[in-house]
């Protein structure tokens, strides 16, 4: 093969197209740009940030309570979760599309625990907190993905207004 300028510049355009392709599939859930992180449902976010804490129960009731939220667009909120209830819970913020197919991977590995932004396991009598900066306006969904307690009923939903 005989290395032409065009041939040389046509490898040069492969390369960067492979290149190209490598970094979105690396990139984040919503295919954006990957700003720190940054999600479809927004980003971890400082505690020292925080404008709001909000304190969320999980009951073996399989309810949230508050279940309804709302927040401002851009607004950092630390969610204190408590697990009232004598069951394991947990806490998943997420897109629905996300949260369903979390389901279902729980469904084949039920003893799969999150160590993910956004996501929290509580033992019973247990609390922790999530700290979240919810950039985009639209719904947060949130749900405990353990087996049998979504079906429940147990989720709920943060509506992120414009401002
Ligand atoms: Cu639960």
């Amino acid at each position: 093969m005989k290395f032409t300028r065009s041939t040389i510049s046509q490898l040069f355009a492969m390369a960067a197209l492979a290149a190209s392709g490598a970094a979105f599939a690396a990139g984040n859930h919503a295919g954006g740009h990957g700003d720190e992180g940054e999600t479809a449902i927004g980003k971890p976010g400082v505690a020292a940030k925080a404008s709001r804490t909000i304190t969320i129960e999980m009951s073996d009731k399989m309810r949230f309570t508050p279940s309804d939220l709302t927040v401002k667009k851009g607004e950092t909120v630390r969610l204190i979760v408590k697990n009232t209830g004598q069951l394991k819970h947990e806490l998943s913020l997420g897109t629905q599309e996300e949260l369903m197919e979390h389901l279902e991977q729980m469904k084949k590995f039920p003893g799969m625990e999150h160590d993910e932004p956004g996501k929290i396991t509580l033992e019973p009598g247990k609390q922790g907190e999530i700290v979240w900066q919810f950039t985009k306006a639209g719904v947060v969904d949130f749900a405990c993905l353990l087996p049998g307690h979504y079906e429940a009923g147990m989720k709920g939903a943060i509506k992120v207004g414009r401002k």
